[in-house]
């Protein structure tokens, strides 16, 4: 195993990092003990494996430039919290807000009560209160924390504040080597409300054609700027470097905790061997010189450092760069300013991850069109699946558990929506129309009118929700609730 290096906060160190220990191995939580009175011991006294204060921070993103911001043990990414699959933990969240919160795993297979969303009725951290609860993380692999609260149209809540940290699952057996390994999270700060649409990509014609098929009744509401921009909570520039040497092999954990960006990362004069999506080992890893991550989710790749010198590891987008995202890349005895070359462009594509057989046929087929109703200037967008806006009343979808179930995803509006499913991974089977499988994820990135289509097998019962991951797009209808029995 490699070594560990976190680049955020003044490189901390690895003392500061949580680990979960075994305290109960062998014992699988199904049920949860919990307290929700300040200071009230629960029914399992002693100190928690992991502990989550949720509070007030101060992030110096720039020089002369601090962040006011709700996060996680005063610091901004949160404690990386590393678990092993399998190993029940005990959970100690504190809220020292005035609001109640939400704390929830991204990407494990866990209980509804535990899972951290309100739809699926997961316990409540409670305003300046106290919630401990056990939990056994799996699977394996990069998955990650954040607050599951629905601001609406108060950006000094949920995504839009610093409440995320890393979880990795340290793997039964461990993946491939390195030398040294680096956790990345991009993020947005001071958000604002503007009519202004930022193209992520040309259309292509099919994109073009559908675009101009809808008639709109209204302009196009909302949408969500941002003045500056970090990696770790750092703009380019003003943190720590990743310090490499020549010739080292250096795993990176990037992960988009964007309450609302897709992004694109590119280190020019290097490449990107793609191991892992969403913490799962693709079937095939390959070499990219751009990676793209909707919202939430992470790419686990490896680099060769063999090219010395001082790079800007960031996005292609030369406005958001300049304004922060990016962090440098600094090989040992190198100096100087940093250097970006704009890459090539060349569109993402998932399948080139996965085999191309077929996946195997499912036993039943849920087609969710996404739509959007366009709100009018100075108004919120209000969006769909199937024709409705989520109803919390509305009875959940039934799913069985052991079902191979296929999700089409049918993007019908000019947006792109990283979807997520809770509390499952799946498995894509086909991407804007080319078959593939292997390929694990729990969020996919669904282009402005394109279909991807996804399988699973609930093997939890509960309620599951799905969601566009676009904190705008989830506040504003595009949600919608499975019960698994
Ligand atoms: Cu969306």
């Amino acid at each position: 195993m490699g070594g560990l290096n976190d680049v955020s906060n003044s490189m901390r160190t690895r003392r500061q990092f949580i680990y979960g220990m075994a305290c109960s191995a062998g014992i699988v939580a199904t049920g949860c003990e919990h307290t929700t009175e300040r200071g009230q011991p629960g029914a399992d006294s002693g100190p928690a494996d992991i502990t989550l204060r949720i509070g007030p921070v101060l992030v110096d993103i720039a020089k002369d430039h601090t962040i006011s911001t709700i996060g996680y043990n005063g610091g901004v990414p949160g404690p990386l919290i590393r678990l092993r699959e399998g190993v029940t933990v005990t959970v100690d969240l504190f809220n020292d807000t005035d609001t109640s919160e939400f704390v929830h795993w991204h990407g494990q297979v866990i209980p509804a009560d535990v899972d951290g969303a309100e739809e699926e009725k997961s316990l409540v951290v409670p305003p300046h209160g106290h919630l401990r609860y056990r939990l056994t993380p799996q699977p394996s692999g990069a998955r990650f924390v954040h607050t599951h609260v629905m601001p609406m149209s108060d950006l000094s809540r949920g995504t839009y504040t610093g409440q995320f940290a890393f979880v990795h699952i340290e793997p039964k057996d461990n993946p491939g080597r390195y030398d040294q390994e680096f956790f990345l999270a991009t993020h947005e700060w001071e958000p604002f409300f503007t009519t202004a649409e930022m193209e992520e990509e040309e259309p292509d014609a099919e994109q073009r054609e559908k675009k101009a098929e809808q008639k709109d009744e209204k302009p196009n509401g909302w949408e969500i700027g941002y003045q500056r921009f970090t990696i770790n909570g750092r703009c380019l520039g003003y943190g720590e470097p990743v310090r490499v040497k020549t010739g080292e092999r250096v795993l990176f954990h990037f992960l988009n905790a964007s309450a609302t960006e897709n992004i694109k990362l590119a280190l020019p004069g290097h490449q990107f061997q793609v191991v892992g999506l969403d913490g799962n080992r693709v079937p095939r890893p390959q070499t990219v010189e751009v990676l793209e991550l909707g919202t939430a989710e992470r790419i686990d790749a490896v680099v060769e450092m063999r090219n010395p010198g001082v790079w800007i590891l960031g996005t292609p987008m030369d406005d958001d760069r300049k304004n922060g995202m990016g962090i440098v890349v600094e090989y040992a005895g190198k100096s100087g300013a940093p250097r970006w070359i704009a890459p090539a462009k060349k569109a993402w594509d998932y399948t080139i991850f996965g085999e191309s057989r077929a996946a195997p046929k499912p036993d039943e087929v849920i087609p969710l069109v996404f739509g959007k109703i366009n709100g009018g200037t100075g108004q919120f967008n209000r969006w769909t699946v199937n024709g409705k806006g989520f109803d919390p009343k509305a009875e959940p979808q039934r799913l069985r558990k052991g079902k191979r179930y296929r999700l089409v995803f049918d993007n019908q509006t000019d947006d792109a929506h990283p979807v997520h499913l809770h509390r499952n991974s799946f498995e894509l089977t086909s991407v804007h129309g080319k078959a593939t499988a292997g390929i694990m994820k729990d969020v996919v990135l669904v282009k402005g009118f394109k279909k991807v289509e996804a399988d699973f097998t609930p093997s939890m019962d509960g309620l599951t929700l799905f969601h566009c991951h676009q904190q705008l797009h989830m506040d504003y209808g595009f949600k919608l609730l499975f019960n698994v029995a």
